[in-house]
């Protein structure tokens, strides 16, 4: 099999065999990417969003550059500015990730933009996200779909940290 494709499988047995904690931590060389989820559709909304707390152990600066998904025509990284005292969305270069405190992607905030859904998002499905990270690299992670009316993000996350 191809050196690549070995690495691939060995990650993958890494995933499945580590991370006891919860299913939805992933780690990426220095990263964790904890619970992306999504929130699903409104209406007939063309787009979604997806969200996720990201987090280096590493000394230096990483950058979440772009992320691919193929429920949507296009994907944005994106953040909330208020201009003239209305919320808008920006889309933004990069995401930052820095050592000390975790960057946290979530509703009102940083967020995964994915335009131009292919079909709405529904409660209970998942679908792949692909980051891709200046230093680690890149990865593919399950976003589970949590309910529309979903703030901060699902009850099993909140949990987990027990904060
Ligand atoms: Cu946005």
């Amino acid at each position: 099999m191809p050196l690549r494709m070995f690495l691939c499988s060995l990650a993958l047995l890494f995933l499945t065999l580590g991370a006891p904690a919860s299913a939805h931590d992933y780690k990426l060389g220095d990263l964790l990417i904890d619970h992306p989820w999504a929130r699903a559709t409104i209406g007939t909304s063309p787009n979604g969003a997806a969200y996720m707390t990201i987090t280096t152990a590493g000394a230096e600066t990483d950058r979440l550059l772009r992320a691919e998904s193929d429920v949507a025509r296009r994907v944005e990284l994106h953040t909330h500015l208020i201009e003239d005292g209305i919320m808008k969305m920006r889309e933004v270069e990069a995401i930052e990730i820095a050592p000390g405190e975790p960057t946290l992607l979530k509703p009102g905030g940083l967020h995964v933009m994915l335009m131009g859904l292919t079909a709405p998002l529904e409660e209970g499905q998942s679908f792949a996200l692909t980051l891709v990270f200046e230093r680690a690299g890149r990865l593919e992670v399950e976003v589970p779909v949590e309910a529309a009316t979903t703030l901060d993000g699902p009850e099993e996350m909140k949990h987990d940290h027990g904060s």
